[in-house]
């Protein structure tokens, strides 16, 4: 019997659900280079050529694996452009009597996937993606009846569940989360180690070609590209990290660092969210670091992001359904400003994430929630355009994880769901975390006028904005004693300066 088992660009595991439950004699793997999903939003060129350059080397492996591969290139003429498309010419083609499918990440794929039967005749197998360490059911379970989602009652579970840096019932260090000590800024005279390179090899090297041929007015330049593409390279990646960086992870990940694009942060999460990465071999090699003497709150910390972050966020993406996009808790209405696509305004933090994300496809945590997506809060951007913007300029973007991120993370647009308050800051916590604000052409000292840190007077004016609706939130309390304590004409100066800078930025 003949089975089609498509895979994915993000399903690039040698131990996938539906690889392993299909004989190899049996099986014809299909993957599928497609105009529809290198096109549903305009990718980063950085992010297609990764993905295409991933897709070739693993069906590369699979083949000296000995399966059977029917690849289709994107600059084949024969390609048909989209992946039902391809899966109905592919069961066709192979006479095959039925397909056997893992589950696509995001919501608009597994719609498709779910007309596969309809639109080949053949019947369709759906495999729960066993590569999370959390299954779809088990999170709705743990959801099901709480008053509150939050993300650290889930880590803590999830702990539990797994007994990850557990003794018995209790935290390794007597304490679940070592967030506090992580918010160091970079002193001066600490260095940071090089992250791994790697050179485009030849399969790389033609896809960066077809992309810059194919897609030359995709965001991005493809001068840097350095993502590890076969599992051997992400494997690498890993080991460098955890015997190079993770040391210092905790202590500086929160840090921004002018001229440090990746600072002590992993850069792995391209690995893991293709595939070439298990989440469990990631949190594993860090936990054995702690026996070479890495701290517990920076293994801690890595820890919370995979188990608990990456996990929660994927839960909450599933659970919320396709809807979730269109959230807007503030009802914010700006147009994306085009300081997005083009840089040059002038903030050095904001310009500074900005160009890496543009020469690297690539920005920390700390930089998209805190400058670039806590930006867009205070500007009052509407939530969907931000999102689709950040599904197209990061290398590791995915609905799934990129959407819980941008819509409820740093939105505050499903009104609490995800985070307790808005991720909302001023220039002063930009100042604190990092070195931009001295290289700046505007200034924290001067409080007024054309050349005053947007950041802080815009913090201030989306307080005043939303005061109906944020001042009864406990977390908000003080800063808003802050704000009620400003003398009117003071608010008054406050409020214009964002004024005429909203005005200047529309
Ligand atoms: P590290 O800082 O080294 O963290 C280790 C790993 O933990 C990451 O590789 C990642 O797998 C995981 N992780 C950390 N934080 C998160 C998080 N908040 N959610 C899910 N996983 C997390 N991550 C994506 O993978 N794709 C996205 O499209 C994406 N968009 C984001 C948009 C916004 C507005 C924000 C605030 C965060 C977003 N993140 C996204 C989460 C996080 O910023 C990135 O995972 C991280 O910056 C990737 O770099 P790294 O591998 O060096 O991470
Ligand atoms: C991201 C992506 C891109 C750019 N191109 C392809 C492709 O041509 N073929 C393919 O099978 N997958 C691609 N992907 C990954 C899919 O978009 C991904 O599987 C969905 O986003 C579901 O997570």
């Amino acid at each position: 019997m003949t089975v089609i088992v498509p895979v994915l660009g993000d399903q690039l595991s040698a131990g996938l659900a539906s690889l392993k439950a299909v004989p190899r004699d049996d099986a014809v793997v299909l993957m599928a280079e497609v105009a529809e999903e290198a096109g549903y939003v305009p990718h980063h060129k950085q992010k297609l050529a990764l993905v295409f350059a991933a897709m070739r080397h693993f069906a590369e492996d699979l083949r000296t694996d000995g399966w059977t591969v029917d690849y289709r290139r994107l600059d084949d003429p024969a390609n048909l452009g989209g992946l039902s498309a391809e899966v109905e010419a592919a069961v066709a083609r192979h006479g095959a009597e039925r397909i056997v499918a893992t589950l696509a990440g995001e919501h608009r794929v597994i719609a498709l996937q779910a007309g596969w039967g309809a639109g080949t005749g053949v019947p369709v197998m759906l495999l729960a993606d066993d590569r999370f360490l959390v299954s779809e059911e088990a999170f709705a379970e743990w959801a099901s009846g709480r008053k509150r989602l939050r993300m650290e009652d889930f880590y803590r579970w999830q702990r539990a569940e797994t007994g990850v840096l557990m003794v018995g019932d209790v935290p390794v260090g007597g304490q679940w989360n070592f967030d506090k000590e992580n918010r160091k800024s970079l002193p001066k005279g600490v260095s940071v180690p090089e992250a791994p390179r790697f050179a485009p090899d030849a399969v790389t090297r033609e896809v960066i070609a077809m992309v810059e041929t194919r897609f030359p007015d995709n965001f991005g330049s493809l001068a840097r590209f350095n993502w590890p593409v076969t599992r051997v390279q992400a494997l690498e990646a890993l080991g460098r990290f955890v015997d190079e960086r993770l040391v210092q992870f905790g202590d500086y990940q929160d840090a921004l660092v002018e001229g440090e694009a990746t600072l002590f942060h992993s850069l792995l999460s391209t690995s893991i969210n293709l595939g070439l990465l298990g989440p469990r071999e990631c949190i594993d090699g860090a936990v054995a670091a702690m026996e070479l003497g890495a701290p517990l709150n920076a293994v801690e910390g890595f820890v919370r992001q995979i188990l608990g972050w990456r996990e929660y966020v994927r839960g909450i993406y599933l659970l919320e359904g396709p809807d979730y996009v269109r959230r807007n808790a503030l009802g914010a209405t700006r147009p994306l400003p085009a300081i997005y696509w083009r840089g040059g305004s002038g903030m050095r933090c904001f310009d500074s994430a900005f160009d890496q994300t543009r020469d690297l496809a690539y920005a920390h945590h700390i930089q998209r929630l805190m400058v670039l997506g806590n930006f867009a809060l205070l500007a009052g951007v509407d939530p969907f355009e931000l999102h689709e913007w950040f599904l197209v300029v990061y290398a590791d973007a995915y609905e799934w994880v990129e959407a819980p991120n941008v819509i409820g993370m740093s939105q505050f647009a499903d009104g609490g769901l995800l985070g307790s308050k808005p991720y909302a800051a001023g220039g002063a916590y930009i100042n604190r975390m990092g070195n931009h604000c001295a290289g700046c052409r505007y200034s924290l000292k001067v409080k007024s006028g054309p050349d005053a840190c947007p950041f802080s007077y815009l913090y201030w004016d989306f307080l005043a904005r939303h005061e109906a609706m944020l001042s009864s939130n406990q977390r908000m309390w003080t800063v808003y004693d802050g704000w009620r304590r400003l003398q009117p004409e003071r608010q008054a100066e406050i409020r214009a300066d964002a004024a005429r800078f909203l005005a200047g930025l529309s």
